[in-house]
Parts: C-alpha cells; structure tokens; sequence
C-alpha cells in the first residue's frame, strides 16, 4: 500500500482510473472511526494504525507518543475531503480539557497533501468554536495489529471465512473496499439493502459482484 502517499495527488488525467485520496483521523479509540468512515461510499479502504508520534514500530500496547488513528482512502469524485471532515468533528469530542484523553486518543487530523488544507480550513470555519485537534502533515503511518483491523467484522467470523475466499492474502481482505463496509455494517452505520445497492453500482466484473453478494446474502446481519 505504499501507492497511498502524496503521489497520488500529481497526474490530473490518468485515463479512467480514479485518484485516490487520502487523510488520516485520530479520534480516540479507532475501532468506531474505522467503522464508521468505512461504511461510506466512496471510502475505498480505510486502516487503522499508529500515527503522530515519533516512536519507531508502535503497537498497541507500546504506543509511546503516537494515537490511535484510522487512515481513509477516498475517491474525491464520490466524497469531499469537507464531507469527511463534517463526520469526523461531528462524531468526536474534539477538546482536550485537562487532556484528559492523553496522546492515545487525542483529536488529530493528518493531511497527505497540502491542498487539502483549504477544504480543513472552510469546514473550521463552518465550527461556532474552533476544536483542540492537532492538524499535521503525514510522515509515517504503522498499521495496527490484525485485531484492531475492521474490529467488529470479528464479530461475524463466518464472513472473514467467506472473504477469505475472495482475498488471496489477509492484508488485502482487511484492505478491501468489501471489508470496509462489512464492517460498518456491523457496527451498525449501513444496512444491507444500502449496500446491497451500492455494490450494483461498482465498477466490477459480474462475477465478483455475484460472489460479494452472495457472501453477504448468506450471513446473519
Ligand atoms: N475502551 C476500549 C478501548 C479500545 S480502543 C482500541 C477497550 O479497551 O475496550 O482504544
């Protein structure tokens, strides 16, 4: 997944194939974020991960001064960097009183690229107070261990059996846009005739669009 950086943002015209974007939210514990932002359309993929911090190899249990964050993949013609940023100060407490939330879970936005920063500084502006969240350019993301991946997909391991299938190796399952939203699903953000509609609408070959429906059609949400 190294092809995430800023290089993404050079090229205006690469033919059909759409640009992906990407920003980096911590908000506390990443599990709801990923959740979240993963049910969107137009979230291709999202991580959760170590970011902010200066400690080389982060894991949960050694955060050291980095947060508990989730990375977000987005395509910029289906969804704004603003209706992103929206969800995300919407859906957090982002003040710091008597920082009460330590490093682990503080407010933190991370860009991937300096044009992005318009688009955060007109959703602050849209904000009656303006919130404590740190906003730094990336330098380095670590991916979280596997257990914080897509955290309540866990839940229905019938599905992971079933994707396993479709994913020739784990990371890519966990780095899917089906995953994403499986698990939104089953944290409760989506629902099935939603998705139902929108994986019609993928740009994927008849096959794998059956397959991907008949894995969900079959398990218990
Ligand atoms: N209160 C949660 C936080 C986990 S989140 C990955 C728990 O430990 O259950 O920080």
């Amino acid at each position: 997944m190294s092809g995430m950086g800023n290089g993404e943002h050079a090229g205006a015209d690469i033919g059909s194939e759409p640009i992906h974007h990407t920003v980096t939210i911590g908000m506390g514990c990443f599990w709801s974020p990923d959740a979240l932002f993963g049910s969107l359309p137009g979230v291709v993929r999202t991580r959760t991960g170590y970011a902010g911090g200066t400690i080389p190899a982060p894991t949960y249990r050694e955060m050291g001064d980095h947060s508990e964050t989730v990375q977000i993949t987005y395509d910029p013609v289906s969804i704004t960097l603003g209706q992103l940023l929206r969800l995300f100060w919407d859906n957090h407490n982002p003040y710091n009183i008597n920082d009460y939330k330590g490093r682990q879970y503080r407010s933190l936005l991370i860009y991937h690229h300096e044009s992005q920063l318009d688009a955060i500084h007109s959703v602050l502006k849209e904000r009656e107070t303006s919130p404590d969240t740190e906003i730094v350019q990336h330098t380095q993301f670590w991916p979280a261990e596997d257990r914080h991946q897509k955290y309540y997909l866990h839940r229905y391991p019938q599905a992971v059996v079933a994707l396993s299938g479709l994913y020739a190796a784990h990371e890519e399952l966990v780095g899917s846009t089906v995953a994403a939203r499986l698990n939104g699903l089953a944290k409760g953000y989506t629902n099935l005739s939603r998705l139902r509609e929108e994986i019609g609408s993928w740009n994927i070959d008849s096959g794998e669009r059956e397959r991907i429906l008949h894995i969900i059609t079959q398990i218990r949400w």
